[in-house]
């Protein structure tokens, strides 16, 4: 007989197929849906597929006793509670590195779509204006100082393709990275009074909620870009509207929204905002390559072997 695995949030048909060749798949819907277990596994199952944003609740681990594995398809770990799955015995793996370069480019494509005014141009010639009116002149990125808050895999990947625009790049973090070429910066706001663009890629959680605060955003000014890409968390929303709507902040990027998929009504009608669904990682290259690492390491669970991507 198969053994019994979870699935929180659809993966790639392709994946989901790999996975059902080896498992008996039961879909339910969204992190705390205990009540969507078939009653005739809840106490036998062992191994849960999740995504990163969407996580598995507490009550969710506490009503699987046998469960062993939560399989994050994605990096971000903060829908997750770590220490709690750590306490009831629960492996966690996540799949980091083999979505650097999405995530990368959707910071820079978010930064360039709000520097150019993408959209505004493109719903200028849909709408027939073309011809008709003018735009306003929009903002140079080549050259511009972009300030990135994480330093880490994907920081880096951002960094590297900022270089190409001839940006200034510094960066803050807990920890100054001894082996990075850009320039650390211990405050937050100071980074963020400096920069032209500021990138938010630091982890989610508990030590990161609302750690661009009003303060930094002010800091940005009403010349300023940010793009989060990060968790919506990481920034505090009612700040960054009030700062967008009053025009004490240039604009914005967005990826990740404090309560997805809810997104402010008061950003709706900003031109100066552009937004994406939490797409970062969605191209079908790269959801394969972190699905399959959740097929590696499920697999790896059932067979008793060392987890390729585990964080606990
Ligand atoms: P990573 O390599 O672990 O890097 C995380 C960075 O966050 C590190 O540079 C770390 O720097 C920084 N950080 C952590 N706590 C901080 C704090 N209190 N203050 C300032 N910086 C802090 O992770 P990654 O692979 O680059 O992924 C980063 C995050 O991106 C994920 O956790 C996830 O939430 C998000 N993500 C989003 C998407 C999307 O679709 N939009 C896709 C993938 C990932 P220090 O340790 O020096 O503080
Ligand atoms: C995905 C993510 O959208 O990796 C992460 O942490 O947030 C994204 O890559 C997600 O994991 C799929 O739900």
């Amino acid at each position: 007989m198969q053994p019994d695995v979870i699935l929180v949030e659809p993966l790639p048909p392709s994946i989901e197929a790999e996975l059902e060749a080896s498992y008996t798949v039961h879909r339910i819907d969204g992190p705390d849906d205990l009540e969507g277990v078939p009653d005739a596994i809840r106490k036998s199952v062992r191994a849960v597929v999740t995504g990163g944003g969407t996580g598995v609740s507490r009550r969710l681990v506490e009503g699987l006793p046998a469960l062993g594995i939560v399989a994050i398809n994605g990096v971000g770990t903060d829908a997750v509670d770590l220490d709690h799955a750590k306490a009831q015995g629960v492996r966690v793996t996540n799949t980091p590195d083999v979505l650097n370069d999405d995530v990368a480019d959707m910071a820079i494509l978010l930064m360039l779509a709000a520097l150019r005014g993408l959209v505004v141009g493109d719903r200028f010639v849909r709408e027939g204006k073309w011809g008709k009116g003018g735009l306003p002149l929009a903002a140079k990125a080549t050259g511009k100082r972009l300030g990135i808050v994480g330093l880490g895999r994907i920081g880096r990947a951002i960094a590297k393709r900022a270089e190409a625009f001839d940006m200034e790049i510094a960066y803050h973090g807990r920890t100054e990275r001894g082996d990075a070429p850009y320039r650390f910066v211990p405050s937050l706001v100071d980074l963020a009074s400096w920069s032209d663009v500021l990138v938010v890629i630091a982890a989610g959680g508990t030590g990161t909620r609302g750690l661009v605060g009003r303060e930094a955003i002010d800091a940005l000014g009403p010349k300023g870009v940010l793009v989060n890409v990060a968790r919506g968390s990481v920034v505090d929303e009612d700040a960054l509207v009030d700062a967008l709507v009053a025009g004490r902040l240039g604009a914005a990027g967005l990826d990740v929204f404090a309560d997805e998929p809810n997104v402010p009504k008061a950003l709706l009608g900003l031109d100066g905002v552009v937004f994406q669904p939490h797409r970062g990682s969605a191209t079908v290259e790269t959801r394969h390559a972190m699905g399959r690492l959740v097929l590696d390491n499920v697999r790896a669970f059932f067979e008793g072997e060392a987890l390729p991507t585990a964080v606990v």
